[in-house]
């Protein structure tokens, strides 16, 4: 089993040389409390995604977790499904991410096989596939081969199979955009995270993670084929979608 996350303190104290931000063993030490202390609504939807295992995966067919981390989206799909001879694929690029993704498998008694691959998403083939997660990872594929990845996963899709899409999102206009912006922050706060740690995170991030507006994905999730697109949740500035083939 993975030794107890650690508190996220990477960005408390002043940082004199501000790098982009990577998935590297530092943040992975922290990760799962990073994740819950900074996203507004995760909890719920990793809670949500048994609903959508239960619910559209199919007897025989693969499921993908793409961008897994340490596999919470892969447990709460993998504890929901209700039929047999499933395959999950879980895939994440970052080596320290899938190892602890490895032993929390390992922990886990549901019986779907699963199967980890240390790639980069772009490269995953997806096949017979009921369903597929994209839960926070897309937001961190460069805009312009967003839509070859989302085509490709509506390929890979069995007829009525779904793609659930996490996503933080930039809002289409002001004055909603700071609200939201200034309320995300507020959550962080009220987590922990100092006025210090909140704006070095931001810097470090703002060029890898590409926020895009909630009409954006949709559009796109249209223009890739899907024939059913909805918004089934959103917290302040985080959305999940789900698009059914
Ligand atoms: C969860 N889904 O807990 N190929 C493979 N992995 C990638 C790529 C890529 N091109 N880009 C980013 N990643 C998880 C949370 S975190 C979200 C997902 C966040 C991986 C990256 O290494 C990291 O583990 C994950 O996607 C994004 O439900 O940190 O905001």
């Amino acid at each position: 089993m993975t030794d107890k996350p650690s508190q996220d303190k990477l960005f408390a104290k002043p940082l004199t040389h501000l790098v982009d931000f990577t998935f590297d063993e530092q943040v992975a030490s922290v990760f799962p409390d990073m994740i819950r202390r900074s996203v507004p609504g995760y909890e719920t939807v990793i809670a949500m995604l048994g609903v959508f295992a239960s619910s559209l995966v199919t007897r025989g067919s693969r499921v993908y977790d793409l961008g897994c981390s340490q596999g919470a989206a892969t447990l709460a799909l993998r504890r929901h499904i209700q039929v047999p001879d499933v395959t999950l694929v879980a895939v994440d690029n970052s080596a320290p991410m899938i190892e602890r993704c490895r032993s929390n498998v390992a922990a886990d008694l549901s019986p779907s096989t699963v199967e980890l691959r240390c790639e980069n998403i772009q490269d995953t083939p997806i096949e017979n596939a009921s369903l597929v997660a994209l839960n926070y990872t897309l937001q961190f594929v460069p805009l312009d081969q967003r839509l070859p990845l989302v085509q490709r996963l509506y390929e890979g899709l069995n007829p009525a199979g779904g793609l659930i899409l996490s996503e933080k999102i930039r809002l289409p206009a002001e004055p909603q955009q700071e609200h939201f912006t200034q309320w995300h922050h507020e959550f962080k706060r009220l987590n922990g995270y100092s006025d210090l740690e909140i704006s070095q995170k931001r810097q470090a991030i703002e060029n890898v993670l590409i926020p895009e507006s909630g009409a954006d994905h949709i559009q796109r999730l249209q223009q890739a084929g899907f024939s059913q697109v909805y918004c089934w949740f959103q917290c302040f500035n985080f959305a999940s979608f789900v698009a059914i083939k």
